[in-house]
């Protein structure tokens, strides 16, 4: 049975009163919008949606069967769908200057997947960044049907560096070169979901040049930062950009796919019938409405204080004795070398320690970390949902200072319960869906928040 002991009395659907009918679901809803605004979510991957993508997300869209794209349906009654969709796809090109968007992907992963399945034949070598160094599941983990269908090689990062003038642990563009001279893949993919640096797109387009290969970037982590002009955008340079609407982009939870006119057609077949059937267009309404929310001004001052943010955390953490992995970050992301604060402190208990004191994380491999995927040495966090709730540096500092007591005094149930009240002090000065709780409705505390 779910504790609802601490769920505040927050609505959890901007159509929460229809929820009636059903109280068991209701109830379950109200009690996570409860856990979302009374703890600290510092997963790097997650965020706080408008409630215009909420409402598109639970909206009759999600009646319709729309198998095919715009204009071309294997289905009657698509002449409404097909303007959703188009305008999704016209949205998420002018967002990111691309010829070609693909808004049909029901994830990253099957974006990733589609993409391979455009470009490539089975049996051809991709070249991609190791899970363990950064990559992602789809970037040719043994686990993944990706290195089941292609076959992988891998780059990771330089050793670690106590020179603050050097660091290390940034992608070792020497490997990627040497690997790919040696082993020809027919495709490079850059991009990362736990590396806590900006990824230019320039060194892997000369290096997938120099072989003939051509190049995909995955941005499904910093797609909110391109958006927002803190990060720079590889539309231009990259044959194929892959990413997800739910992190840094602030969208419902989907993936979506942008190329170069000439591999348009390549790319939808790979969707669909490739890959996916029918389209979730309630979902696509939605990624249009984030897409357009990301276009506006406002999202600008959002992405830069979303890094404003990771380093302001960076700074604090380190402050409490955590080693940082490359030193500190250039993104919303910040990845934890728990071993020199700790030895005997893993990923696992850290996320557990942390969790039962209100703050939200996820335990992450660190580069050549020496424990399972399942137990790990690190800690990834990100700023991306506080930062829409409002949070600034200020708050920074106090959630990294937590997050050291926490973890300093881990066998003392008291202090957790300490640290456990200030959390839910803070989280109360910043809902993150004011205009939806109960508990008094009041505006999104700073400029890097959503405003509306
Ligand atoms: N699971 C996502 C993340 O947390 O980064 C990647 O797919």
């Amino acid at each position: 049975m779910t504790d609802r002991s601490t769920s505040p009395d927050v609505a959890a659907t901007p159509f929460d009163a229809w929820l009636t009918s059903d109280a068991e679901v209701a109830d379950l809803l109200r009690a996570e919008a409860g856990r979302q605004s009374t703890t600290l979510q510092l997963i790097a991957s997650e965020n706080f949606t408008s409630t215009a993508v909420l409402a598109a997300t639970g909206s009759v869209l999600t009646n319709k069967y729309s198998e095919g794209y715009p204009g071309r349906r294997y289905y009657g009654g698509n002449r409404i769908i097909d303007e959703v969709e188009e305008l999704a796809r016209e949205r998420a090109k002018a967002l990111f200057g691309a010829e070609h968007a693909n808004v049909q992907p029901h994830a990253g992963a099957n974006a990733n997947l589609a993409a391979y399945q455009a470009l490539l034949e089975p049996g051809d070598t991709i070249l991609a960044m190791r899970l363990d160094q950064g990559g992602h599941l789809t970037h040719g983990s043994p686990a993944s049907i990706t290195s089941k269908i292609w076959r992988f090689v891998a780059y990771g990062v330089t050793p670690a560096s106590d020179d603050p003038a050097r660091p290390g642990e940034v992608i070792d563009f020497d490997e990627v070169a040497d690997v790919a001279k040696r082993e020809r893949p027919k495709l490079i993919v850059a991009g990362a979901t736990a590396y806590p640096r900006l990824i230019e797109p320039e060194p892997f387009r000369e290096i997938a040049d120099s072989v003939g290969a051509k190049l995909m970037f995955d941005i499904a982590h910093p797609a909110g930062l391109v958006a927002g002009g803190a990060h720079p955008n590889p539309v231009a340079v990259a044959d194929v950009v892959t990413f997800t609407t739910h992190k840094t982009l602030r969208g419902p939870r989907g993936g979506a796919i942008l190329c170069r006119a000439e591999l348009a057609k390549a790319i939808d077949s790979a969707v669909f019938p490739g890959l996916q059937g029918g389209p979730l267009e309630h979902v696509i309404a939605a990624k249009a409405v984030a897409f357009g929310e990301a276009a506006l001004p406002s999202f600008r001052q959002y992405a830069a204080a979303v890094v404003a943010n990771a380093r302001a955390l960076a700074r604090g953490l380190a402050a409490e004795g955590f080693r940082l992995v490359s030193g500190g970050t250039d993104n919303h992301l910040i990845l934890i070398d728990l071993r020199t604060f700790d030895e005997e402190l893993t990923g696992k208990e850290a996320q557990e320690v942390l969790d039962r004191s209100g703050i939200t994380l996820n335990r992450n491999t660190i580069p050549d970390d020496q424990r399972s995927a399942f137990v790990t040495s690190g800690l990834r966090l990100g700023t991306a949902a506080q930062t829409t709730a409002g949070m600034g540096e200020p708050e920074m500092a106090e959630i990294a200072a937590l997050i050291g007591l926490a973890l300093r005094e881990r066998t003392d149930e008291g202090v957790l319960e300490t640290v456990r009240h200030s959390v839910r002090a803070l989280c109360d000065r910043f809902p993150p869906y004011p205009g939806l709780s109960g508990l008094g409705a009041g505006p999104v505390g700073a400029a890097g928040g959503r405003g509306s």
